[in-house]
C-alpha cells in the first residue's frame, strides 16, 4: 500500500475504542469545549467551502468574501450573501447540533450520574460558523467568531448602525439591504478574510481554550486564527480530539482523531 493509500485509508477509519476513549475523556472532564466548522452543518444541506460540493469550487473567496470585494462590487456580493441565506433558510440543525446543544446545557454523560450536575462542569461552543444552527439547537453561550448570515451592519458604521442588527428577511429586499439609521449601505456582520475579528469574541474563545478536553469538529483547521486554538488547548494541557470526515493539519497534532461524521460520531459519544 502507497503512503497516499495508507492515508486515505486512515482517513475515513475510526475503531470503537477511539470513541471509548474519548467518551471517557469527556465523562470525566470538568470544561470540554467544542469548536466546529462547516463540516457540522453538512449533514443540514448548509454548503461547506472547501471539498468537491464547496462554495470555492465555484466561487473565489477573493471575489465574494473580502473587504475590498465588497468595496469593488456590493451588489455581487450582497446577491451571494442572499443565495445562500435563502439556501440557510430552509435547513434544519442536525444531530450534531442536538448534542451539542444538550451538553451545552449541561445535559453531558458523566461517569459517575449520581453526582448530579455541578456548575463547574461546563462544556463551552465555539464557532466558525455563520449559518446559527448552533442558535437554533439552543446552544446557550455560543462564541460566533465569524459573526452571523442573520446580522448586519452599517458599512460607514455611523453611530447607530455599528453595532450589527438581526435582519432575517428571506428574499432581501432591497438587496443591498441599507442602513435605517443613516441611509448608507449595510454589509453582512461576518468577517472576512483580512479583516480581524471581534477582540472579545476572540478573547473568549482563547479563554475557552482552558479547558479539559478540546474537540475541533468538522472544520478544514486552515483558516485562523480560529485553527490555533486547538494548539492553544494542547499547549494548556487539554487533551484535544479531532472529528472530521478527511485528515485536516490538525489530524496529525491531536491526541485522537476520529474520521468520522460528526452527525454519526456525536451521538455515539453520548451512549
Ligand atoms: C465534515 C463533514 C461531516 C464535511 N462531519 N466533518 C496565520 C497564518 C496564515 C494566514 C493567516 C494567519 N492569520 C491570519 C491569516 C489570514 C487569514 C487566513 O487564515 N488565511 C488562511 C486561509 C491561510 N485569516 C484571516 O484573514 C482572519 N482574520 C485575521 O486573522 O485578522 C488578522 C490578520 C489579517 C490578515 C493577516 C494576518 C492577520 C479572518 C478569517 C475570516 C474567515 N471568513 C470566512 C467567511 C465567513 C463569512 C461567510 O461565511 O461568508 O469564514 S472564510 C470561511 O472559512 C468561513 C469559515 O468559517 C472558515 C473556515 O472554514 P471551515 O469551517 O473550516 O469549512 P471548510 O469548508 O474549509 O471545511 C469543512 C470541513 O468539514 C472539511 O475538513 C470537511 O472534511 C469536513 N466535513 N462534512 C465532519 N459530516
Amino acid at each position: 500500500m502507497t503512503d497516499a493509500a495508507r492515508a486515505d485509508d486512515a482517513a475515513r477509519t475510526f475503531t470503537v475504542r477511539d470513541i471509548a476513549v474519548l467518551a471517557s475523556h469527556i465523562k470525566s472532564a470538568r470544561r470540554v469545549t467544542i469548536m466546529t466548522g462547516a463540516g457540522v452543518s453538512a449533514a443540514s444541506g448548509v454548503a461547506t467551502f472547501r471539498g468537491p460540493q464547496g462554495l470555492w469550487r465555484e466561487f473565489r473567496p477573493e471575489d465574494l468574501a473580502t473587504p475590498d470585494a465588497f468595496a469593488r462590487d456590493p451588489q455581487v456580493v450582497w446577491e451571494w450573501y442572499a443565495w445562500r441565506r435563502e439556501q440557510i433558510a430552509a435547513c434544519q440543525p442536525n444531530a450534531a447540533h442536538e448534542v451539542i446543544a444538550n451538553w451545552a446545557k449541561g445535559v453531558r454523560p458523566q461517569n459517575d450520574p449520581s453526582m448530579g450536575s455541578d456548575h463547574l462542569r461546563r462544556t463551552f461552543v465555539i464557532t466558525q460558523n455563520v449559518d446559527d444552527l448552533h442558535v437554533r439547537a439552543g446552544t446557550p453561550g455560543l462564541i460566533r467568531l465569524h459573526g452571523s448570515i442573520w446580522e448586519v451592519s452599517c458599512l460607514a458604521r455611523c453611530a447607530a448602525g455599528a453595532r450589527p442588527w438581526r435582519d432575517e428577511r428571506v428574499p432581501l429586499s432591497p438587496c443591498p439591504p441599507l442602513c435605517p439609521h443613516c441611509g448608507g449601505l449595510a454589509r453582512p456582520a461576518v468577517v472576512w478574510f483580512g479583516e480581524s475579528l471581534d477582540r472579545a469574541t476572540l478573547d473568549a474563545a482563547v479563554q475557552a481554550t482552558a479547558c479539559d478536553v478540546f474537540l475541533t469538529i468538522g472544520t478544514s483547521s486552515i483558516v485562523y486564527p480560529a485553527a490555533g486554538l486547538v494548539h492553544e488547548a494542547r499547549s494548556r494541557g487539554a487533551f484535544t480530539a479531532e472529528i472530521n470526515v478527511e485528515a485536516t493539519p490538525a489530524s496529525s497534532t491531536v491526541d485522537l482523531a476520529i474520521h468520522g461524521a460528526a452527525e454519526q460520531i456525536l451521538p455515539l459519544l453520548n451512549e
